[in-house]
């Protein structure tokens, strides 16, 4: 079926026609020399706007920046096959960031500092509008280092090509500064301040305590360690992939440059826990006289606010100056087995990238898909504000489903038989297991059903229950459950869940879900909290797969707003 298709599409344009008459095209096709490498095309999981390259394994997004006008996306790839392997930058340029031009590796084993491999790093635009990248090099001792690249012609519009400077390694572990050689990578952007001298953070840790290491330098070139950490958190293990920049508190969604300081921003620190493969930050004040952070409340431990609650791991923020953006991208890694990854010839994508800001809360941030992928809906369907009584299944027809962007907002008026929230319900991850969608309550489970096959022997539901907390409050849970997402027993299976902070009565409650083949993100609240899967449905593919929205609950709630749709396929590779 799928190889049908493919060549519908192939000769069509994706979902341009219906598929009906396969049969007739299952014996066209036999007469048709088939070329191997078209077949092995038969990819129902592969993503038709999700930034992935042609083949092989991809992990952390590196260096992101827009320089000239061009964005540019390096990332940590394999080039020989589809498990992790010593990486190299790969290397892809875009004027939109959905469509991307393949340009040759950038970084590869070129000296010592990186002979066994480049791993993560970051982008600084220096005075002169000179483009450097701070990674994290393994030398000949697999000791962790950190690195200096630079282009080799900046008036080449794509970067093509880099060298790495004389002097690397810029920092390294040594006797005195004690830094643990195995855990001292991944730099962030730098930042400089009023006294002319960048700061950049190194993620590590002390024993079991996770920290962001500080270092200093006025020419980029010689880095001196601050002796305190900007900021360290006990028990949380190894920091990856720090994040560190500023945010307006006046909650619009524009951004500001990562050298920002003053009394009109906080700051964001945000880290990749390598113990439980989490991004998580906090938001607080930095003191730049003290060269430390502060956080307002929360902890930099697995009790604090993530960006993500799914699969999405070793993300990076870059701040758009063209458009005055701060753009968040990450990596989604796959849950299917090796073997499935070795057959489908890849494994790794990219999300969409996110625009980020701080809500009028100060509490937390805010993430949207970045509004150009908006040039790739076609075709939209919507539904009329209506009531949808409780047990109520209704199919969203005229959208391929399996590849689509979806925006419904219910409207929560229904309380008489409203659950009350248990105080022993700290875990929502739990929670949506235990509650899952035939579980009926008395508001909640409603939401949609994505990559779902006709008989709903397969879907993945992405839902919301509303619960009566003390003092009149309520508590919103979030699930992504994918306890049914495909017949295949190997994919994992869990459902994810998170509490949700807005008042459903007065606000309403909105999901937008950006469905991609074997992707599905799902921001609730408007960008509130996010939580992205992967799943891999067996019979849900193609224009197999359908889209519902439903209420399982006992009390009604109101449609108020749903629009989808369909996906064209972005350029990428
Ligand atoms: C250094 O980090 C490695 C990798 O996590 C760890 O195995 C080792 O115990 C650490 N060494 C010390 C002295 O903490
Ligand atoms: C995170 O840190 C806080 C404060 O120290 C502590 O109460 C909480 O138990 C920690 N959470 C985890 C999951 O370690
Ligand atoms: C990648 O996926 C596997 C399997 O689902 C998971 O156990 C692992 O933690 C993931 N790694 C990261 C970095 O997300
Ligand atoms: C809704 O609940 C009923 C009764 O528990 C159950 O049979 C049905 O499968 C549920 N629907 C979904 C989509 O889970
Ligand atoms: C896996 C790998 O490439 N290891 C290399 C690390 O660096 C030493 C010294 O150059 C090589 O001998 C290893 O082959």
């Amino acid at each position: 079926m799928g190889l049908i298709l493919l060549l519908v599409s192939l000769l069509f344009g994706y979902g341009a026609i219906e598929l009906h008459a396969s049969h007739y095209f299952d014996s066209h096709l036999q007469s048709i020399p088939f070329p191997r490498s078209l077949i092995s095309d038969d990819q129902p999981y592969r993503t038709a706007y999700h930034f992935q390259p042609v083949k092989n394994w991809i992990n952390d997004p590196n260096g992101p920046m827009i320089y000239n006008g061009i964005y540019h996306l390096f990332y940590q790839y394999n080039p020989d096959g589809v498990v992790w392997a010593p990486p190299v930058w790969a290397h892809s340029t875009s004027t939109d960031l959905i469509n991307w031009t393949p340009q040759p590796i950038a970084i590869q084993p070129e000296m010592d500092a990186n002979i066994n491999g480049s791993w993560s790093g970051s982008a600084t635009i220096l005075p002169g509008n000179i483009p450097a990248m701070l990674f994290t090099g393994l030398n000949p001792k697999y000791e962790q280092v950190q690195v200096l690249a630079y282009p080799k012609d900046i008036n080449d519009p794509y970067l093509k090509e880099w060298f790495l400077a004389p002097n690397n390694p810029v920092m390294f572990p040594t006797p005195e500064n004690q830094i643990n050689a195995s855990s001292f990578r991944d730099p962030t952007t730098a930042w400089r301040l009023r006294d002319g001298i960048w700061r950049v953070l190194v993620g590590s840790k002390t024993g079991t305590t996770g920290t962001s290491l500080l270092f200093k330098s006025k020419d980029f070139v010689n880095w001196v360690q601050i002796k305190e950490p900007l900021y360290s958190y006990k028990l949380s293990g190894m920091w990856e992939c720090p994040d560190f920049f500023p945010v307006y508190i006046n909650c619009k969604p524009i951004g500001v440059d990562t050298s920002t300081i003053g009394h009109h921003v906080k700051h964001v620190l945000k880290n990749s826990l390598d113990d439980t493969k989490h991004d998580i930050y906090t938001i607080g004040t930095y003191l730049h006289e003290k060269e430390a952070y502060v956080p307002d409340v929360g902890f930099m431990n697995e009790s604090s606010l993530r960006y993500d609650y799914g699969k999405y791991y070793a993300s990076k923020t870059f701040f758009d100056d063209v458009t005055t953006r701060r753009i968040l991208l990450g990596w989604a890694n796959e849950s299917s087995s090796v073997a499935d990854d070795m057959e489908k010839g890849w494994s790794g994508i990219h999300t969409i990238p996110r625009n980020v800001w701080l809500d009028c809360s100060g509490k937390q941030l805010i993430q949207w898909p970045v509004s150009e992928i908006e040039a790739l809906r076609e075709k939209p369907i919507s539904v009329p504000h209506q009531v949808l009584k409780g047990g109520s299944i209704i199919e969203l027809h005229g959208v391929t489903a399996a590849q689509a962007d979806v925006e419904i907002s219910f409207g929560i008026h229904d309380l008489k038989n409203i659950e009350k929230f248990k105080a022993s319900w700290t875990d929502p991850q739990l929670l949506c297991s235990q509650k899952g969608t035939s579980v009926s309550g008395g508001l909640g489970p409603f939401g949609l059903l994505t990559l779902a096959s006709k008989g709903l022997e397969e879907y993945t539901a992405v839902f919301f229950r509303v619960f009566k907390a003390h003092n009149n409050k309520f508590v919103v849970l979030m699930c992504s459950d994918q306890s049914s997402s495909s017949l295949n027993q190997t994919p994992d299976k869990t459902s994810y869940g998170t509490f949700v902070g807005v008042n459903p009565i007065r606000e309403g409650l909105s999901l937008r879900i950006l469905i991609d083949h074997s992707v599905v993100e799902s921001f609730g609240g408007k960008g509130k909290n996010v939580i992205t899967a992967r799943v891999y449905p067996t019979m849900a593919i193609y224009d197999d797969a359908h889209l519902y929205v439903f209420n399982n609950g006992t009390g009604s709630v109101r449609i108020t707003s749903l629009t989808a749709w369909s996906m064209k396929k972005a350029r990428i590779a």
